[in-house]
């Protein structure tokens, strides 16, 4: 017999695992998964996630911060449920997860057994780029090289494969045919060269950053463009990869993430070009026009569903990264221009400092402490502007959050932006800074980051309630909504049990003392600290261009 005769389902299919390097599985097992689990073999990683929804978001982050696609493995119906959110937060980042999930023995499935996905392709969706269960075993393989390179391509997303458990075992074709696929694509020359005129033409151009910049690899060509042509750069709004320098003289802030305040920021520019971001991406509904009289779009995506969906402007589809390069070369000098002036954000503190601290004077005390190569995961709704205004994203590759506002994502996936330093072997400290709130619903991945010692310190800002949902009330007009208070939580003891070092830090000295020795740990640390009660406007006031 030859060794391709003796290939079954299962050893095909780590061979093409091997050979697409996907050997780091995040899942939750299950009997419809112990088949394939079997005699795991030993260059692989199963990296275990208590809930699926922990795994899921592991799997994205090690995937953000390795650029390169991750293999999940879910647990059939019910696993796949768990981990539902976090799939639908992986397809609007854009994240190629490769995800797996057991099913039924095909032997039995007609009669709806225990463990039947029933409708198995229909349960992830929309939120998958493709969906499939192989129509006969042998194509078990197949249809993972099909899901890698979809996965992959631009706009890249997660697939999900369902493998009825009787597959694994079953004789193989052979070896699987092992694929690649290209992961960017070049604009339209005649189109870019008629935006590059529209831009140098422009007497007063702002440039709109987003996401795409950074999972490209764009940030020093975004960066050149925008110096080339002394243009004003915002954050495109809510996005949630941030790809240009907070403290750079052109940076203007994020622009706010409602419709009249945006075109209120927007007034007095005759052109917008946005770039790797949807037009635009709003949160609470506040009545205005899209853009200001007088302003025109540019939009370049690599998402026809995104350029599809613009409100207003013409787009052109090309890669970020690529797209930004070949404008730099064809746009006219601008240093006839006038630059804008520099934001120059007010910096203050109180003094004495308020009891409890305000969430402000907590990201101050930690900023002194900022190593210089950290990265940051934020997930703290109603105090995010807080960490940015005292701990700029100066760097790329440094800051991560998540593109649809599901909570339960960003914990989960600091595990896996560590797990990813940690593989690489740069030691970049992760601080996971996450709302009282927001991190109950995947509290169980502080097991996991326990479990690999990785080097994540998570600062969680205790107010005590659900506060942006307060504000939002207020916008609104929605009062008297239950459920916005949490009930007491003792997040220490519950870091604790999950094997992390926890402690509570209520003054700055406690928090400088606190933090200073989670960055010199080697596993998790969580830093619980009471912050003041505070509601301020959700989207805070527009001040001039
Ligand atoms: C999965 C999910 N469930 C519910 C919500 C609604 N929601 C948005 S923000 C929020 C409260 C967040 O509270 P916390 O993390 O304590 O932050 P704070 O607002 O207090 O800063 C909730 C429940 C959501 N976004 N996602
Ligand atoms: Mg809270």
């Amino acid at each position: 017999m030859t060794t391709e005769q003796k290939q079954t389902v299962w050893s095909a299919t780590y061979d093409l695992l091997r050979a697409l390097q996907l050997t780091t599985v995040f899942g939750n097992p299950g009997s419809t998964e112990q088949p394939f689990l079997k005699n795991f073999p030993g260059d692989f990683q199963y990296i275990l996630g208590l809930q699926e929804a922990t795994a899921v978001a592991m799997a994205d982050g090690f995937a953000q911060a390795t650029r390169r696609p991750a293999l999940v493995n879910l647990h059939t119906s019910a696993g796949t449920g768990n981990g539902m959110g976090n799939i639908m937060t992986a397809f609007l980042n854009k994240t190629p997860l490769i995800i797996t999930a057991g099913q039924q023995t095909r032997e039995m499935i007609l009669c709806d057994p225990l463990l039947t996905n029933r409708d198995e392709t229909m349960l992830p969706r929309p939120y998958v780029k493709w969906a499939y269960q192989p129509t006969r075993a042998q194509d078990v393989p197949g249809a993972i090289m099909r899901a890698y390179a979809l996965a992959l391509q631009p706009p890249a997303g997660p697939v999900y494969v369902s493998i009825p458990l009787d597959d694994w075992d079953q004789p193989a074709l052979g070896r699987a045919v092992v694929r690649t696929v290209s992961t960017r694509f070049a604009p339209d020359g005649d189109r870019l060269r008629e935006f590059a005129k529209r831009i140098s033409a422009s007497k007063k151009l702002a440039l709109v950053y987003g996401q795409e910049i950074e999972r490209s690899g764009g940030w020093d060509a975004g960066v050149a463009l925008a110096e080339k042509l002394r243009a004003a750069v915002f954050h495109a709004p809510n996005t949630e990869r941030l790809s240009f320098p907070e403290d750079h003289p052109l940076f203007q802030g994020m622009l706010p993430i409602a419709m009249g305040p945006l075109s209120d920021r927007l007034k007095g520019f005759d052109l917008a070009v946005v770039v790797g971001a949807p037009v635009f991406r709003y949160y609470p509904y506040i009545a205005g026009p899209v853009l200001p009289p007088g302003c025109e779009l540019l939009q370049i995506t690599n998402d026809p569903s995104d350029a599809g969906g613009a409100l207003v402007g013409d787009s052109l589809l090309g890669d970020a990264k690529l797209t930004l390069e070949a404008l730099l070369e064809l746009v006219d000098d601008g240093s006839a221009r006038a630059a804008p002036k520099p934001l120059n954000l007010p910096r203050d503190l109180p003094s004495p400092p308020n009891s409890p601290l305000t969430a402000s004077e907590v990201y101050a005390a930690l900023s002194e402490l900022r190593p210089e190569n950290a990265i940051v995961v934020q997930e703290s709704p109603s105090n995010g502007a807080d960490l940015a205004l005292w701990w700029p994203t100066v760097k790329p590759n440094s800051y991560y959050t998540f593109a649809s506002g599901g909570l339960g994502w960003n914990a989960p996936a600091a595990v896996g932006v560590a797990l990813a330093e940690k593989k690489s072997g740069t030691g970049r400290p992760v601080v996971a800074v996450i709302g009282d709130g927001s991190l109950q619903y995947s509290v169980q991945c502080l097991a996991s980051a326990a479990q690999h010692q990785l080097k994540v310190v998570y600062i969680v800002p205790c107010n005590g309630e659900y506060a942006i949902l307060k504000e939002f009330a207020l916008l609104e007009n929605t009062p008297n909504v239950p459920g916005l208070d949490l009930p007491p939580l003792d997040i220490v003891s519950t870091a604790k049990g999950f094997g992390c070092a926890a402690t509570l830090a209520r003054t700055r000295q406690e928090i400088q003392a606190a933090f200073a020795k989670a960055l010199s740990a080697d596993g998790p640390t969580v830093i619980a600290v009471p912050i003041k009660h505070q509601i301020r406007p959700l989207v805070r006031p527009v001040s001039a261009a």
